[in-house]
């Protein structure tokens, strides 16, 4: 067993990136590497459509209905909340999770709406903190040639733009930012590495809240 599952936690491991910066690729590659070594690992995302209030955050996505930008920005961040006890009884049961957008994406997002940074962050406190965060940085541009948007609501290049300069600034010294727009198996490689040794430090490190 090269796992994770001898007694200590698992790991919180997040990536980050703009839409179309190949997070949700390198998070199944990462995850089924983890799997593979006998690691207890699963693979979450945010927004999680799947509850309620993931619905809601679906439907204003897409366009099918409008809310006042505080009032997403919430319903972001209350879609996180309602994920946060089974999340700590995960990582206490040994089980890394590899998350596909966090705390930062609900704080680049909005901010790049012009709502104040500190006020978006307000909410996520109190949540788990990962252990590690993975920027994939890809250029807006080299983001939207890679077979384009979706057209779901932030999918334009002008706002992207934007949500890069707000990630670039939310940067401290436990991200990891990984090129992107390198080969995606040269990525995976550099994921694979990080990820292997975040799962070993955080084996014998408590918790800790954003
Ligand atoms: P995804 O399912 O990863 O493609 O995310 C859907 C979109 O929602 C994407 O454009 C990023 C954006 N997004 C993700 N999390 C948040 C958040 O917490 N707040 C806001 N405002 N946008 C978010
Ligand atoms: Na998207
Ligand atoms: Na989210």
């Amino acid at each position: 067993e090269s796992g994770s599952s001898q007694g200590g936690r698992g790991a919180l491991i997040v990536l980050e990136g703009l839409d179309r910066s190949g997070k949700s690729s390198q998070c199944a590659r990462l995850l089924s590497f983890l799997q593979g070594k006998g690691c207890q690992a699963e693979g979450w995302r945010f927004p999680d459509r799947g509850t309620s209030v993931g619905q809601m955050i679906s439907a204003y996505l897409a366009n099918e209905s409008e809310l006042d930008d505080r009032t997403i920005h919430l319903l972001f961040s209350a879609n996180r909340w309602e994920k946060r006890a089974l999340m700590e009884r995960k990582l206490l049961g040994g089980t890394t999770l590899i998350v596909d957008r966090y705390s930062y994406s609900g704080v680049a997002f909005s901010a790049a709406k012009g709502l104040d940074i500190e006020w978006c962050k307000a909410p996520e406190n109190g949540l788990i903190a990962p252990d590690l965060v993975v920027y994939l940085d890809v250029q807006p541009e080299k983001a939207a040639e890679r077979g384009g948007y979706g057209g779901e609501r932030y999918e334009k290049i002008e706002f992207q733009k934007k949500v890069g300069e707000h990630y670039h600034s939310l940067r401290d010294s436990t991200w990891k930012v990984v090129d992107g727009s390198l080969p995606m198996e040269v990525v995976e490689e550099q994921l694979k590495e990080l990820a292997m040794s975040c799962i070993l430090e955080c084996q014998s490190k408590q918790l800790a809240s954003l």
